[in-house]
């Protein structure tokens, strides 16, 4: 560290310059992410809400009880009654904290998830000393719900099933998931990217995912992706309340007697924003987000499927895949043409996201971009 302070001009211009080398997705050209540009609103109150420290719930009632009624907000979406839960900094701390509840609830130590789930759960398992007993996917790429019922044992302590699958958007089948698990496991629903997509579809096309499954024990989903809040902002919800007693240590010089969260200080401007978020778009404004991102990714795979090139699966949500040849080569022609694609593994294909920064016309001239790398390395 140098001795002086730096004059805020000279720094201004450091952090102008580091920001200026990211990639913004106000841009409209990033198809490889599963974030976007945050509301205004909850930028707003992101940065009100700066200091505030969730972990420390007694200086901050304000904060506590906008999170009190975000979650609520959340469990009323999620048609559950009386769930217990709070904000988290991501999916991946909500996975690592409904096992580390499931472990402690039951004191038995797998987990079964399909390999199709978020690599989040291979950190759980190994910081929780558990067995990750990964299970095939069928043909569409969702849980094998056969596989499921061979592979759960007297020692299974939970089941992990995606809403929403992070390459393809697939939904595993929790409703036979919930039937399968009941009175028998933990069922934890992976709903991070689904979480805020699934709720605001055309709800005949969508099988039920959500809480109203007697089985589903627990759900993590993130308010920093579809939910158009800042990041760090995502919510665990629990069925049963008590089940956190087995996580809980005692906090003794702080102003709760317990703390249930992984995290001791807990960013609470995330809290902030998913509030604004979600009370600024309501459910009329959601459905409006998702349905452009759904016309546009639609867009996508009906140019792409013109020019012979077919996904992998029809998507369900703003997630779509193409198996192309040279993949690699692909993402490499339309990252010179400015755009930003990522991959998927399972299977091998370019994957698109077509996030709400996403206008119609990029989306258009996307898919005129994509179709002609695949038409120059060969399909
Ligand atoms: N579960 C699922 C189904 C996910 O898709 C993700 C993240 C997680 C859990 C973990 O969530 P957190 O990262 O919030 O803890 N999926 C994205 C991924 O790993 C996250 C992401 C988002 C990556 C934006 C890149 C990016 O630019 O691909």
């Amino acid at each position: 560290m140098q001795e002086r302070g730096v004059p805020a001009k000279k720094l201004w211009r450091e952090l102008r310059e580091a920001s200026e080398d990211d990639l913004h997705f106000r841009d409209g050209r990033i198809l490889g992410s599963m974030c976007t540009e945050p509301l205004p609103i909850a930028r707003l109150a992101h940065t009100m809400f700066l200091e505030a420290n969730l972990g420390n719930p007694g200086y901050y009632k304000g904060t506590w009880r906008l999170e009190r009624e975000t979650l609520r907000i959340l469990a009323d979406l999620l048609h559950g009654k009386n769930l217990g839960g709070f904000t988290v900094s991501g999916a991946t701390e909500g996975n690592i904290t409904a096992l580390w509840m499931a472990r402690n609830t039951t004191r038995r130590k797998e987990i079964v998830a399909a390999k199709t789930a978020h690599f989040s759960v291979q950190k759980a398992a190994d910081l929780l000393g558990m067995r990750l007993v990964e299970i095939p996917h069928d043909d569409e790429y969702r849980l094998d719900i056969d596989a499921l019922r061979k592979a759960m044992t007297r020692d299974t302590a939970a089941v992990v099933a995606v809403a929403g699958t992070t390459e393809l958007g697939q939904v595993d089948p929790i409703d036979a998931i919930g039937e399968t698990c009941l009175d028998q496991a933990f069922l934890h629903v992976d709903a991070a990217f689904g979480g805020f997509v699934l709720p605001f579809l055309d709800k005949a096309k969508v099988p039920r995912w959500d809480f109203r499954i007697p089985g589903v024990s627990s759900l993590v989903l993130d308010a920093h992706k579809m939910g158009m809040a800042t990041i760090p902002a995502s919510h665990l919800l629990v069925r049963e309340a008590k089940h956190f007693e087995g996580i809980a240590v005692e906090s003794p010089y702080l102003t709760s007697v317990y703390q249930t969260s992984l995290l001791g200080t807990r960013n609470s401007a995330g809290v902030a924003a998913a509030y604004a978020a979600m009370r600024s778009l309501g459910r009329d404004g959601y459905r409006k987000i998702v349905a452009k991102c759904m016309k546009n990714t639609a867009l996508i795979v009906d140019r792409a499927r013109e020019a012979g090139i077919e996904p992998v699966v029809e998507p369900v949500m703003n997630i779509a895949a193409f198996p192309v040849r040279d993949i690699e080569g692909v993402q490499r022609a339309l990252e010179k043409r400015g755009w930003r694609v990522s991959t998927s593994r399972t299977p091998p294909a370019l994957r698109v996201v077509v996030m709400p920064h996403i206008s119609a016309k990029a989306a258009a001239a996307f898919a005129e971009d994509l179709v002609a790398a695949c038409r120059k390395l060969g399909t």
